[in-house]
Parts: structure tokens; C-alpha cells; sequence
């Protein structure tokens, strides 16, 4: 089929920088309101027109690449920032936060390619979260684990993405290596109007608490939500109230503005 021919096509090396993309979310902290660091996601289009990571991201997890993209990604987030360099802003601050399929930590040397590339490009692992969705974890739940583990000691961040959309049980919070919650955007968007969704958020937000990890709220959309998640407690906020994902050099622009 077409998509899959012309994804392969954009996976070879030499198409990669000129096909894929990253936007850049910006990601705010609560208390402060200052920009703590943002969001890496994937772009690809076919024939000028964007194709949903829904679409092209498990189409390239069947193909086994997936570790590509996750390595290029790391590529543009140097490029940001010795682009941030020359702006003279001090870079030392910000965090960014790349999704990872569960696929990719199953292969036995994830952790030593996310290494060798970071120190190529003279970046810390303390810069680095990692994105895991909940219902990816559930099966080899112990090999996982044990890779967070030593992900985190190496001083990754580990966020549980999507959080409440996905796994039906929770007793693997008892036992999973994991730094932050994202709360899933179908919690918080609508939260201020809907007295059940706010039940589930209030849920959410406790139990974070009193596993003493801080939460990021995803999908704030206007200033009562922002002010609803601040009320609550929540540390991080990332969404259309502050931006939508923006391309490298207009995320440089945002990053020079909230100076
Ligand atoms: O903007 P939005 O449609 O970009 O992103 C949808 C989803 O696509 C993200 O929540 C994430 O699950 C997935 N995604 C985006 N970029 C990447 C990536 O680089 N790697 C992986 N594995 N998933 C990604
Ligand atoms: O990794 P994940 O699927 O959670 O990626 C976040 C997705 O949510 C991206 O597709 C991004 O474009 C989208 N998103 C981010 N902020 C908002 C928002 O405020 N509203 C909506 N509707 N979508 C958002
Ligand atoms: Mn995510
Ligand atoms: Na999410």
C-alpha cells in the first residue's frame, strides 16, 4: 500500500531529516508559570499533506524502525538547542519529554543506543523524559520494569502517558519504576463543565499525590482549565491554552518570548 511504500522510503537514511519532523509542545510549570520544557512529536506527510502518528508511528513499530525515530528525535532536540546556543539563552533549564514504544525497550540494546546517542550529542539523560503509555507496559512487565529501573538511574525521567485511559488494573503502580503522571487529555478538557469528569480528575490527581509524583495535566485548553488544574494542585501543565506543538524554529521563537 501506498503509505507503507513511501514510509519506507522516508526511512532511509539520507530522507530522514528532510521527511520527519518534530514539533515541539511547550509544557509550563503551575506555580510559576514559566516554560519547564516541552513535548517531541513526530510529523511525517505524504505528498504535503500531514499523516496522523496514529497512522504512520504502528506502521513503522511492524517494521522494527521505530528505534530510528526515537534516535533522530534526540538528533533535533540537540539541533534545538545549539540553535538556543546562539541565542545566548541559557538552554540548562529545559526538559524534554520523547514517546517511546514499548517494542523498543524489549530490544536488549535500547538503553546502551539511547546512551551512545545522548553522549554524541553531548546531552545528559537528566534532559531526557520518557513517555510510556500504561497499556504498553502490561505485558513482560517485569523485563520492563527492570529496564526503567536502570533507565532511571542513569537519570531518565520516566512518565506514565495517557494515564488513566489504558490499563484496567492498578496494582502495577505498587510496583512500576515511574517519575510523573500524565493525566490523559480526556480528563482535563472538559473538566470545568463536567461534574464526573472532575470526580476522575480530583481521583487522579490524589492518587499522584500520595505516591508523591508529580502530575502533568495534557490537553489544557483555556485559562478556567489552567486555573482548575493549578486549584487542584496539579505541578505541569501542557496545551492549547499555552500552544499547540510547534515546528524547531518557531518553538525557538516561544522559548525567546517567555524570556
Ligand atoms: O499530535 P499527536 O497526534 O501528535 O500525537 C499522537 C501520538 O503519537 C502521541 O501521543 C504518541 O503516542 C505518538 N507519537 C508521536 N510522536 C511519537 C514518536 O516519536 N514515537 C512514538 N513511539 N510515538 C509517537
Ligand atoms: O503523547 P500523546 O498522545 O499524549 O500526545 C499528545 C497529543 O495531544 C498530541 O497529538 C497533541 O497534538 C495533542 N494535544 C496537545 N494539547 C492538546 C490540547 O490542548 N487539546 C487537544 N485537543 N489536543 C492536544
Ligand atoms: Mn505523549
Ligand atoms: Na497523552
Amino acid at each position: 500500500n501506498k503509505i507503507e511504500t513511501e514510509l519506507r522510503a522516508s526511512m532511509q537514511i539520507e530522507a530522514l531529516k528532510n521527511d520527519f519532523h518534530i514539533a515541539f509542545q511547550p509544557i509550563h510549570d503551575t506555580s510559576t508559570e514559566c516554560l519547564i520544557g516541552a513535548e517531541c512529536l513526530m510529523r511525517w506527510s505524504m505528498g504535503g499533506k500531514p499523516v496522523s502518528p496514529a497512522t504512520f508511528i504502528p506502521i513503522i513499530e511492524s517494521s522494527g524502525e521505530i528505534n530510528k525515530l526515537t534516535l533522530f528525535t534526540l538528533s533535533q532536540i540537540r539541533r534545538l538547542l545549539s540553535e538556543l546556543d546562539t541565542e545566548a539563552i541559557d538552554s540548562g533549564f529545559y526538559l524534554f519529554s520523547i514517546n517511546i514504544s514499548v517494542i523498543e525497550i524489549l530490544d536488549i540494546n535500547f538503553e546502551k543506543k539511547l546512551l551512545s546517542t545522548l553522549a554524541e550529542y553531548h546531552l545528559s539523560p537528566n534532559k531526557i523524559k520518557l513517555e510510556l503509555t500504561e497499556s504498553a507496559l502490561i505485558d513482560n512487565f517485569n523485563y520492563v520494569n527492570e529496564v526503567l529501573m536502570s533507565l532511571q538511574r542513569h537519570g531518565f525521567i520516566i512518565s506514565l502517558d495517557d494515564f488513566g485511559t489504558g490499563f484496567s488494573s492498578l496494582s502495577y503502580l505498587c510496583k512500576l519504576n515511574f517519575d510523573e503522571i500524565k493525566i490523559d487529555r480526556s480528563f482535563v478538557t472538559n473538566v470545568v463543565k463536567d461534574d464526573r469528569l472532575q470526580s476522575v480528575f480530583n481521583s487522579i490527581v490524589s492518587l499522584a499525590k500520595n505516591l508523591e509524583k508529580p502530575i502533568v495535566a495534557e490537553g489544557v485548553e483555556d485559562m478556567e482549565q489552567m486555573i482548575y488544574a493549578k486549584a487542584k494542585g496539579v505541578e505541569y501543565i501542557q496545551g492549547y491554552h499555552y500552544s499547540k506543538p510547534l515546528p524547531l524554529e518557531e518553538f525557538i521563537s516561544y522559548v525567546v518570548a517567555d524570556k
